[in-house]
């Protein structure tokens, strides 16, 4: 059996990602896949709650301090995350340690400095850029409330973004239609898989 794919959807605010990891997760499960969506932050362990407290600003931490709970939130997931993969089970990633560089870089943190506490966690086996100028992203809806929501951080976090991109990342042009992305991002997704598949059969016949 292939082990399941780890599948990454990045991408600035409000680019849709959260609305195309639900699509995805759909899509898969109706295509008899076993899939399952896991979105970072984590806000429901004892880590991710000390993370919601900070971004609902009911706290304030050290710039330092939240890039570490942040980084931990993705640890303390990584046992789960292995089995999950290992039993053959897809998962559908909603933001991970790319968001965690670029939203403290885009605080003036040292680049190395941020990258390097995610360093040795599970890669991705394909990562989708969503990609929003922001003068699209004001245009669907006001901000929240919360701490990062303000335009001229999110161009920040959006250059930061943009210098982390690999050759690697499947960029998606984030103004198509809600379908027009989805149909991309599950094209990309199910050769993936396939191919992965394909590898686990050669391999048991060796
Ligand atoms: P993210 O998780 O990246 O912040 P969401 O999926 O929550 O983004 O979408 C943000 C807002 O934009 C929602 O109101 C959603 O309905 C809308 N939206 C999502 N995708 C598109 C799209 N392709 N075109 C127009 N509006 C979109
Ligand atoms: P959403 O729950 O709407 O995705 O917002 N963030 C996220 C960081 O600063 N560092 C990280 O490592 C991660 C995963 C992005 C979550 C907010 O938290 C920010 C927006
Ligand atoms: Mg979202």
């Amino acid at each position: 059996m292939a082990r399941g794919r780890f599948i990454l959807l990045e991408g600035c605010d409000r680019a849709g990602k959260s609305t195309q990891c639900a699509m995805l997760v759909a899509a898969l499960k109706e295509r008899g896949h076993s899939v399952e969506l896991c979105k970072f932050p984590d806000r429901t362990t004892t880590i991710g709650k000390m993370i919601h407290a900070y971004l609902t600003n009911t706290e304030e931490l050290d710039d330092r301090a939240i890039h570490l709970l942040f980084s931990a939130n993705r640890w303390e997931a990584m046992q789960t995350i292995k089995r999950k993969l290992l039993a053959g089970t897809h998962l559908v990633v909603d933001r991970y340690a790319y968001s965690g560089v670029a939203f403290s870089a885009a605080k003036g943190l040292d680049l190395t400095w941020c990258k390097d506490p995610d360093r040795g966690l599970i890669r991705p086996d394909i990562t989708f850029f969503l990609d929003l100028p922001s003068s699209d992203a004001e245009k669907r809806g006001g901000f929240g409330e919360e701490r990062y929501e303000k335009r001229e951080f999110q161009e920040r976090v959006r250059d930061v973004f943009l210098q982390l991109r690999s050759k690697e990342w499947v960029m998606i042009d984030a103004r198509k239609s809600v379908e027009a992305m989805h149909y991309e991002i599950l094209r990309d997704t199910e050769n993936k898989v396939r191919v992965a598949e394909a590898d686990a059969q050669l391999e048991e016949e060796d």
